[in-house]
């Protein structure tokens, strides 16, 4: 039996990939591990099934045998450690590789959340117009680093590793606020990594499961 990965059964992305469970997938086609993928609804993420995989309610989760993971940094970690294809050979690159994986979790995707939280909690409050220009300049103050250090380079370090699945990944999160944008040279890199063969059967496979809960909530033409 192949792994098995929790995604939501509604996409509130409407299948654009911003999910957590698209990091996962794209891990799984960059190795070629085939894996399988459980849908779940919102109800069914707080229900006591669930909650004894994800502490929080959340998606994604990793089941092979009697591993259950969450954590989508933990599970691309250890597909990453499982196959060979995400992380070079040699220990310093594996150590500078985790270190990018790392800086993409904890230090670049946390103000970018906070933006979207703000986004959805507090657009209608009356501090959100002079609180939006904050959170964003925050958001600067780690893409700048990020794109000085990536320079001219096509990959973070060297080749493409899961630190550069992750931090794509997560900086892909960006690209409606137009942030992205005024730092060309990571539009490019987000672009190289979405131009990945593996990327893009993630993102399709994803797409897919969107497409099909349209097709079954569209009215029967016949009935
Ligand atoms: N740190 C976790 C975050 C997981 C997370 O926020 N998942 C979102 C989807 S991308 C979710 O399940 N949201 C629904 C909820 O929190 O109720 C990870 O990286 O896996």
């Amino acid at each position: 039996m192949p792994p098995t990965i929790t995604a939501f059964e509604h996409s509130p992305d409407e299948g654009q990939g911003q999910a957590r469970d698209m990091r996962v997938r794209w891990a799984f086609e960059e190795v070629g591990q085939p894996y399988e993928v459980r849908l779940v609804s919102f109800a069914a993420m707080k229900a006591p099934a669930h909650l004894r995989l994800h502490p929080f309610g959340q998606i994604p989760t990793y089941e092979d045998g009697g591993l259950a993971l969450f954590e989508s940094g933990a599970i691309v970690l250890h597909i990453a450690l499982d196959r060979p294809g995400l992380l070079p050979n040699d220990a310093d690159g594996r150590a500078r590789a985790l270190t990018w994986m790392f800086c993409a979790l904890n230090t670049v995707e946390p103000p970018i959340v906070e933006r979207e939280a703000a986004e959805y909690t507090e657009a209608d409050r009356p501090w959100y117009d002079a609180r939006l220009p904050i959170l964003d300049d925050r958001i600067r103050a780690r893409l700048a680093p990020v794109s000085a250090r990536l320079g001219d380079g096509e990959w973070l370090d060297g080749a493409f590793s899961a630190g550069d699945l992750m931090m794509v990944s997560v900086l892909l999160r960006l690209r409606p606020t137009g942030i992205l944008a005024e730092f060309p040279s990571l539009a490019a890199y987000v672009a190289r990594g979405e131009a990945r063969p593996a990327y893009q059967r993630a993102f399709e496979a994803q797409l897919a499961v969107y497409q099909a809960s349209q097709a079954a909530a569209m009215p029967d033409p016949a009935g």
